[in-house]
């Protein structure tokens, strides 16, 4: 009874979950912020989970990492200037620096521990690391965002944990208010936004305190990733009063994009034609997610 209670009873998906067999613990240990957990599963290679939530697998990262990071970068003509929010496992790093525009990526992660972790276990993330573009600040990014000069950033993406522990702030007006006023006027944000499936309320509440403060454009879109809750993430990509941004048509295409294809890595999810797929959703979705 008391392994059901415990098995059933996350508050982001109660009632349900989805289990990797465990082959062996790797790293076990309580961060300053969380509880940071990596294992060796049967099918799905090395896990990261914080606060026993998974974060990613070898497996199927990058379908996630790919869609966080070229969503919006391929959204506008020569990006320069990105902040990533989260991502202290390098997987965003490692596919931003596909785009041969990009000039400074700063990074603020809240934690050390999963920077190292990545380091230890994860050496095909971690290698986003080693970009001389990337400039790494250990900071809750709450308190980061504030210092932030107005209008230095091209894109923000905010590869965070769920609301509940230390990325709680991180879905509310005031961090997004901040956001807005570290772009410059037609830049954009990618936020990582939970399930369709699990999440309308807040995926409403999310996309409503956007179109407040986001006066350009704000659309969902989705892919699907195996072992996260459902089987989908979402994402919500906004941008700034300025010249206008048109997400679903990618303007700055991957496929022309010199070096992005070639790169040591190829790319496994992300192309044009999932971009502009991406923005389709399903009917109950536009009926239950207002303002879309
Ligand atoms: N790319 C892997 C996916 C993640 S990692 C999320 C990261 O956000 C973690 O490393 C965590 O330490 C960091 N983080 C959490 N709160 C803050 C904060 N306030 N400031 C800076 N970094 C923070 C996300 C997976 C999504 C899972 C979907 N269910």
């Amino acid at each position: 009874k008391d392994d059901k209670r415990m098995y059933f009873n996350n508050p982001m998906w109660p009632g349900e979950a989805h289990s990797l067999e465990v082959k062996e613990i790797l790293f076990k240990e309580r961060s300053k912020f969380q509880e940071v957990l990596v294992f060796e599963s049967a099918t799905y290679g090395k896990v990261l989970v914080l606060d026993g939530i998974l974060q990613l697998t070898e497996r199927d990262e990058f379908a996630y990492q790919e869609m966080i990071a070229h969503l919006p970068l391929c959204s506008i003509k020569s990006p320069k200037n990105v902040l990533v929010v989260g991502g202290g496992d390098g997987g965003v790093l490692r596919e931003l620096a596909r785009h041969s525009s990009v000039e400074l990526i700063d990074i603020c992660e809240i934690d050390q521990m999963v920077i190292d972790v990545s380091k230890m276990f994860f050496p095909d993330l971690a290698v986003g690391f080693e970009d001389p573009r990337v400039h790494l600040h250990i900071e809750d990014a709450l308190e980061f965002i504030k210092r932030v000069p107005k209008g230095k950033y091209d894109a923000i993406i905010v590869d965070s944990s769920d609301p509940v522990g230390p990325a709680q702030d991180l879905v509310e007006k005031p961090f997004f208010e901040m956001i807005a006023n570290a772009l410059r006027p037609g830049g954009v944000l990618c936020n990582m936004a939970e399930s369709m499936w699990l999440h309308t309320h807040l995926i409403n509440d999310m996309i409503s305190a956007c179109r407040e403060v986001f006066k350009g454009s704000v659309h969902y879109a989705w892919a699907n990733v195996p072992t996260y809750p459902s089987g989908v993430i979402g994402f919500i990509l906004c941008s700034t009063e300025g010249p206008p941004v048109d997400f679903r048509n990618p303007v700055n295409p991957i496929e022309d994009l010199e070096g992005a294809l070639e790169h040591e890595r190829e790319l496994r999810f992300y192309n044009s034609q999932i971009h502009r797929a991406a923005f389709a959703l399903p009917s109950f979705v536009r009926k239950q997610v207002s303002c879309l």
